[in-house]
């Protein structure tokens, strides 16, 4: 079956409200920001694990899956990866996906590899980055240094703006054809479906188009803003899923509304009380 997860935070799991609607209503954690470069590698070469290994233990210890988030990203990189370029910067990445996939080794049930490195708007091109910088391959070279840490996990790209068929969702698309005619090695992309008050009508399609290229497609950061069709929104993207058959899970971005980035937006299933 699917599983249906919610992004946690280390700080909130002695939150008795919380962890009760966490450990009866999900079967499936990801660290909202524990295991990010910044996070887990604060400086050169030294790793700390506490928050992220607390997030682990939550999910494995109530049976559920965990989403590692996030290897690669151009944002929340530690200020000591920012300053790096060229070759140092791209050792270093390949370094820090070595040594936190190892870490978690067999642990993790999928890992977004590479975050958000395509650009918004029309061209379907990558974003501009530190990491892009060091060359067009560096989302291959992690994917493969993913792997060789930790076969067992499913490897995902990740992305947002991407919850239907637009420009920069082609663009992924394409590296997805293209990683899959080479062998390099992915397994999953990831919609991140940070949604407004519509929600695009080739949303099901999207998702479809990718799984026809042999890769599993999760939603991985869903929340709705309030003020629009919420409920409709939410229900569309759940029968979207269980109509792909590669869609093996959804995950909300947070539990509460209180818990969510997105303030005043009350994007979550529950209230700021606990309430559904
Ligand atoms: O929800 C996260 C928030 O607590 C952090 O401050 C923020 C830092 O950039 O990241 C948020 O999570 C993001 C996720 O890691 C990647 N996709 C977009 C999410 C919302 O910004």
């Amino acid at each position: 079956g699917r599983y249906f997860g919610a992004a946690i935070a280390a700080g909130r799991l002695g939150d008795a409200t919380y962890t009760r609607i966490l450990t009866t209503e999900f079967n499936a954690v990801t660290p909202e920001n524990e295991m990010k470069w910044d996070a887990t590698e604060p400086s050169q070469g030294r790793f700390t694990y506490t928050n992220g290994d607390r997030i682990l233990n939550q999910g494995l210890s109530n049976g559920s899956k965990v989403r590692g988030h996030a290897l690669l990203w151009h944002a929340q990189q530690p200020g000591w990866a920012q300053a790096l370029s060229g070759t140092a910067l791209r050792n270093a990445a390949l370094n820090h996906v070595t040594q936190v996939a190892t870490h978690y080794k067999g642990k993790i049930y999928a890992w977004d590899v590479v975050n958000e490195a395509f650009a918004d708007g029309g061209s379907g091109a990558r974003r501009d980055s530190n990491l892009q910088r060091t060359g067009n391959d560096w989302i291959e070279a992690a994917f493969r240094a993913a792997r060789a840490a930790d076969p067992g996990a499913k490897l995902c790209y990740n992305d947002y703006n991407t919850d239907g068929i637009n420009a920069k969702s082609t663009g992924i698309y394409n590296m997805v054809r293209d990683f899959k005619s080479r062998g390099v090695p992915i397994d999953c992309v990831g919609f991140q479906s940070h949604l407004g008050t519509g929600i695009d009508s080739s949303y099901q399609a999207n998702l479809q188009r990718f799984a026809d290229l042999g890769v599993d497609v999760q939603i991985t950061e869903l929340d709705v803003e309030q003020g629009g069709n919420q409920a409709t929104i939410y229900s569309t993207v759940t029968k979207a899923c269980l109509a792909v058959s590669r869609c093996t899970g959804i995950t909300v971005w947070g539990i509460r509304d209180s818990d969510s980035w997105r303030t005043g937006a009350n994007p979550l299933l529950f209230d700021n009380s606990g309430n559904k």
